[in-house]
C-alpha cells in the first residue's frame, strides 16, 4: 500500500500574503526537509528553521517547520509543512528547491484523495472538506462541517453494524437444521428488523437534501405584467438586478440572484409577468414563469389572490404601498420604492427558508448519499422469509453503504468529487 512518489504545492491562497503554507506528503518528505534545513524538528512540534537551496547553498528564506509522521497524518503519510514568507519568489523558490529533491507538484485535491485511499477519511468526509472550502454562508458551513467531522460516517458505521449482524444471524439460521418451528419464528424476527432498519433509513430520505443548501432554496417572484416584480428583486437583493420600466411586459427571460438571507442561501428568480400576448418572445418567457412557479420552494405572489397558483409555500404580496392604495387583507404591503416592508418580508423569507432546511443538528445527505441509502433500504424491504434470499438481500444493502463510505466501486465518483477541490488540498 501507499504511494512511492512525494507531493509538494502551496496549500494557502495566491500569493503574495503575509505568510504561505506549502505541503509535503509522502515517503521523501522529511528527507526533503532534512535536505532544506539541516535537520527536523520532533514531530508536531511548530520549530523555526532557515532553509537553505541544497544546490547552491543559499538561504531561501526563514520558516516555521511542522513534522506528521506516517501514519497519524492528514493523508497517512510523512507530511512537512513550511510556513513560509508569502511572497510569490519566495514560495516559487522553496517549491523548486523541493523539485530539484525529486518531489512532484500536487494534482487540484492530491492530499485529500490520499488521506481517502490511505484510510484515514472516507468518501462522505471528502465531500464534506470540499463543500466545507465552497461554504459561503453560514447553514453551508455547518453542514459541511459535520460531514467533514464524521457524523454521517458513524451513522453510517452503525447501520453496518446491524446490517452485519442480520446477516450473522441469517447464516446461523441457515446452518442450523434444527427444529423446524424455531427456525421460522427467528427468520420472521430477522425480516422484521431488517423492515425496521429500512424504515429508519426512509425517515434520513424524507429529509431535505443537502444540495438545498448549496444551490439555495428556490423563491420566485411571480404575477401580472407591471405589478413591480423586477424592482421587488432589486430592492431584496440590495443592488440593481433586472430591468425596471413602465411598460408592461419588460422582463422576458427568467433571472437568477443568489442572495444569503440570515445565513441561509437563496435564490430570487424575476419571472415574466403572466398574461396572454401575442409576441412569440414573451410567449416563452410567460411558459418559463409558469413552470419557475412549478419548480418554486417558496413563491411571492404579486398579484390578486384569486388567480394565484396553489403552492404549499406562497407568500402574498402587496406592491407599491407608497401609493396608498387600500390595504390587501392577508398580503404583506411592501414598496420597492420607498423600502417599507421589504425588511418584514426579508425576515418572513429568512423563517420560511430555514424550515426547509434540515434542523440544526440533523444530518442530511446530498444526493449520491442518498441513492445509496435508497438501495440499502430497497435491499432491506425485499427482505423475504427465505433465509437464502434474505441472507443475499442484506449482503447488496452492505454494498450500498460500501458504495456510500467509498469502501467499494466508486472510482467515478471520486473522479468527479476531486476535481473540485483546489491545489493543495
Ligand atoms: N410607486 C411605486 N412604483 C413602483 C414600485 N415598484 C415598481 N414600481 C413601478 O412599476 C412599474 C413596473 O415595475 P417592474 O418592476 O418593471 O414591474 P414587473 O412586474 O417586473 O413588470 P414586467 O417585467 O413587465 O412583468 C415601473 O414603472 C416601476 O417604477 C413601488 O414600490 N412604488
Ligand atoms: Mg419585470
Amino acid at each position: 500500500m501507499g504511494f512511492s512518489d512525494t507531493i509538494a504545492a502551496l496549500s494557502s491562497g495566491r500569493p503574495p500574503a503575509a505568510i504561505a503554507v506549502i505541503r509535503t506528503s509522502g515517503p521523501g518528505a522529511k528527507a526533503a526537509a532534512n535536505a532544506l534545513a539541516g535537520s527536523l524538528p520532533p514531530p508536531r512540534e511548530a520549530t523555526l528553521r532557515t532553509l537553505y537551496d541544497p544546490r547552491s547553498r543559499t538561504e531561501l528564506d526563514s520558516v516555521m517547520i511542522l513534522c506528521f509522521d506516517a501514519p497519524r497524518s492528514a493523508t497517512g503519510e510523512d507530511i512537512v509543512e513550511y510556513q513560509c514568507h508569502g511572497g510569490r519568489a519566495v514560495v516559487a523558490a522553496i517549491l523548486d528547491a523541493l523539485t530539484s529533491l525529486g518531489l512532484r507538484q500536487a494534482e487540484p485535491g492530491e492530499f485529500t484523495r490520499r488521506a481517502l485511499v490511505n484510510g484515514r477519511i472516507d468518501m462522505i468526509q471528502a465531500e464534506g472538506l470540499a463543500d466545507l472550502l465552497e461554504a459561503e454562508t453560514e447553514s453551508q458551513r455547518q453542514a459541511a462541517l459535520a460531514f467533514a467531522g464524521g457524523l454521517l460516517s458513524c451513522q453510517v458505521d452503525i447501520w453496518q453494524s446491524r446490517i452485519l449482524d442480520l446477516s450473522a444471524r441469517a447464516e446461523a439460521a441457515i446452518d442450523y437444521v434444527g427444529d423446524e418451528d424455531e427456525t421460522a419464528t427467528d427468520t420472521s424476527a430477522l425480516c422484521r428488523d431488517a423492515l425496521a432498519l429500512a424504515t429508519e433509513l426512509d425517515t434520513w430520505l424524507a429529509r431535505p437534501r443537502t444540495e438545498r443548501l448549496k444551490d439555495g432554496i428556490r423563491v420566485v417572484i411571480a404575477g401580472p405584467p407591471n405589478a413591480g416584480k423586477s424592482s421587488l428583486v432589486n430592492a431584496l437583493a440590495g443592488a440593481d438586478r433586472a430591468i425596471v420600466t413602465d411598460i408592461p411586459g419588460t422582463t422576458r427571460d427568467s433571472i437568477e440572484v443568489p442572495l444569503a438571507i440570515e445565513g441561509v442561501p437563496v435564490v430570487l428568480i424575476d419571472t415574466a409577468g403572466l398574461r396572454e400576448t401575442t409576441d412569440a418572445v414573451e410567449t416563452i418567457g410567460v411558459a418559463r414563469a409558469r413552470s419557475e412557479a412549478k419548480r418554486a420552494e417558496i413563491l411571492l405572489w404579486l398579484g390578486d389572490l384569486a388567480d394565484a397558483p396553489t403552492h404549499p409555500h406562497l407568500l402574498l404580496i402587496a406592491t407599491k404601498s407608497d401609493l396608498g392604495e387600500p390595504v390587501v387583507k392577508g398580503a404583506l404591503s411592501v414598496s420597492a420604492l420607498t423600502g417599507a416592508g421589504i425588511p418584514q418580508l426579508l425576515g418572513m423569507l429568512g423563517t420560511v427558508a430555514a424550515s426547509l432546511f434540515p434542523a440544526e443538528g440533523e444530518v442530511s445527505l446530498n444526493r449520491r448519499q442518498a441513492t445509496a441509502v435508497a438501495d440499502a433500504a430497497d435491499q432491506l424491504r425485499t427482505a423475504s422469509t427465505d433465509l437464502l434470499l434474505l441472507a443475499e438481500s442484506l449482503r447488496s444493502s452492505r454494498v450500498a453503504f460500501d458504495r456510500l463510505t467509498g469502501r467499494a466501486g466508486v472510482e467515478d465518483a471520486i473522479d468527479a468529487l476531486f476535481s473540485r477541490f483546489c491545489l493543495g488540498k
